[in-house]
């Protein structure tokens, strides 16, 4: 559904009402519309979910946004939900995952929100499950492969940041193969109009130097899922906090291996343990943007 436009009609089904309300929306500027060169109404799909979630409507038929099956969970403890996310996962019930994770979206949960208090502790609980001998390794990594096809339908939706919006980068080092952290730094960032881009794992630190001195971020992110040393870990920070500090930027580190005694150890500008504390972080840095209109549904 990426960039992609529906028609006023397929907006009016999607959202349960009338043809004419949708017009009337786009007439008063609510929802975003273009024109076809005969002149009727395209509606960008990203545009519809903004309108949804700032008017807290129900999406009747949201799969023609491209969008799962949503599962109705008012009134649902955040427990409840945690386990049935994790069943999901676990089973490789997509459907029932993204159900769930774009039901809350749209009903306006941020999803640094989403991510921190249910993702992240679902991932946790399948650890366990994995740790009992009760989740095959398989099981788990279809877990990750399905969730990150979830968080890249989630991306689309999230407005897209202005040109100018202040730019963070970030990812693992060497040795650190854990991929959804850093994605959903991403997301998170991107969510608050920043201009985020996670660029995966694995780096030596001396590339991600080369990128602060190119790219020029105001942020680069590290997470720390796991890693090759302490001492290589601790010498990396070092290195990384010194060219973060030439270019200007902030050395915002996390991740569950960052325990209170390395930190000690370690270099950086700010710690967060968690989406929110990133979040944040960010908007103390950067007052919040607004997203680019304009750019809407292009990237
Ligand atoms: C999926 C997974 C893997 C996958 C990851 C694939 C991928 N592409 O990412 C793979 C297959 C690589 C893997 C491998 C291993 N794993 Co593993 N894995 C997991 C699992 C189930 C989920 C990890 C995850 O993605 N969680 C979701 C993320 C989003 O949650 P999170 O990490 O908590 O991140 C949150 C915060 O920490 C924070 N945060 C994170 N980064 C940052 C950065 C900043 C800047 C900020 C502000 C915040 C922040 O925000 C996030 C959102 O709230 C965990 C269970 C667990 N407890 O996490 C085990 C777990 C981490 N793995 C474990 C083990 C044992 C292993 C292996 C050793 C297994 C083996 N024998 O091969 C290997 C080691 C690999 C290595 N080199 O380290 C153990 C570790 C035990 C320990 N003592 O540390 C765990 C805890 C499972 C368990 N319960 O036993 N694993």
């Amino acid at each position: 559904m990426h960039g992609s436009v529906i028609t006023t009609r397929q907006a009016a089904q999607a959202l349960g009402v009338s043809e004419a309300s949708v017009k009337r929306w786009c007439d008063q500027g609510l929802l975003a519309a273009v024109r076809t060169p005969g002149g009727h109404r395209r509606l960008p799909v990203t545009g519809v979910v903004r309108f949804v979630r700032e008017q807290r409507l129900e999406l009747v038929r949201p799969g023609l946004l491209g969008l799962p099956g949503l599962t109705a969970r008012a009134g649902q403890g955040p427990e409840r939900l945690r386990s049935v996310m994790q069943a999901a996962l676990a089973g490789a019930d997509e459907n029932e995952a993204g159900g769930l994770l774009f039901g809350l979206y749209l009903a306006g949960t941020p999803a640094a929100e989403i991510l921190d208090d249910l993702i992240a502790p679902a991932f946790r609980a399948l650890g366990d499950q994995w740790a009992h001998g009760e989740l095959a390794v398989y099981e788990e990594r279809r877990a990750v492969e399905m969730c990150t096809r979830l968080l890249h339908q989630l991306r689309m939706f999230l407005p897209s940041p202005a040109p100018d919006a202040p730019q963070a980068i970030g990812g693992t080092l060497a040795g650190d193969p854990y991929s959804l952290p850093t994605m959903m730094l991403e997301l998170a960032l991107r969510e608050v109009g920043w201009r985020a881009e996670s660029y995966g794992c694995g780096h030596p630190a001396a590339t991600l130097a080369d990128a602060l001195r190119n790219v020029r971020p105001r942020v680069l992110w590290l997470s720390v899922s796991s890693f090759e040393s302490e001492q290589q870990l601790v010498a990396d920070c070092a290195s990384l906090y010194a060219a973060a500090q030439e270019s200007g930027a902030a050395l915002l580190v996390g991740g569950r291996m960052l325990t209170a005694e390395l930190r000690e150890r370690i270099d950086y500008s700010a710690h967060g343990d968690n989406l929110r504390h990133a979040v944040t972080f960010a908007q103390a840095l950067q007052p919040p943007c607004r997203p680019a209109a304009a750019a809407e549904g292009d990237q």
